[in-house]
């Protein structure tokens, strides 16, 4: 598969070039074609080809482009969570049993209460923890595996009303606190992996009782 680069930043000294492109795969090896470019002094690269393996996409914001046709203008964006307008009331923490599923399947909290969900993903494979509305589970999974490998630095997130607040795609070893507010009526949320193939097992419930 190709993608293209969508724009190119040089550094200020000139040495170092970031490129922006979408729809990397993280464990994939790619080959960078730079036939064409020149330096400034117009001559042509020795090697116009290289190879990288993307081993993982770093943690925190990624860059966005706001415009295709000027390269220089980007910005940074957050992973789609909230950011918190108080200090949580509730810290929760979830790991990962063998067998993909969740450490923990039920967690019962106060409406209307600020929570701090901390995955740890202690297993040997990536996931991700996405907390929804609890009748749409099953609608954000399959929402997430139709994004496909072109849209893999959605983290396998939709953009789905029902997401309440995700966790990135976490690399084995590696822990996220998600902070999110719950709903002032009691009833139920849910939160899934929705790593392809793994939501089926790895899903939970919280339960919203009355503050
Ligand atoms: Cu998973």
């Amino acid at each position: 598969m190709e993608h293209r680069v969508k724009a190119a930043v040089i550094s200020e000294d000139s040495l170092e070039i970031c490129l922006v492109l979408d729809g990397l795969g993280e464990g994939y090896i790619y080959s960078i074609r730079a036939e064409g470019v020149l330096s400034m002094d117009q001559n042509p690269l020795l090697h116009t080809t290289a190879f990288c393996t993307m081993n993982r996409f770093p943690a925190g914001a990624s860059l966005q482009i706001e415009s295709k046709s000027d390269a220089a203008t980007i910005s940074s964006e957050d992973t789609g969570t909230e950011p918190p307008d108080r200090e949580p009331d509730v810290h929760l923490s979830v790991g990962i049993l063998p067998n993909l599923q969740f450490s923990q399947t039920e967690f019962a909290v106060p409406s209307g209460s600020m929570v701090a969900l901390k995955f740890n993903n202690d297993n040997d494979m990536l996931h991700n923890l996405v907390v929804v509305h609890s009748d749409a589970t099953d609608e954000v999974t399959m929402a997430a595996m139709q994004l496909g490998l072109s849209e893999h630095d959605m983290q396998y997130v939709s953009t789905l009303d029902a997401v309440i607040a995700h966790t990135g795609l976490l690399e084995p070893g590696v822990s996220e606190t998600i902070i999110f507010r719950t709903p002032d009526e009691t009833g139920e949320d849910a939160f899934v992996c929705t790593f392809p193939g793994h939501a089926a097992t790895m899903r939970g419930i919280i339960q919203i009782l009355a503050n």
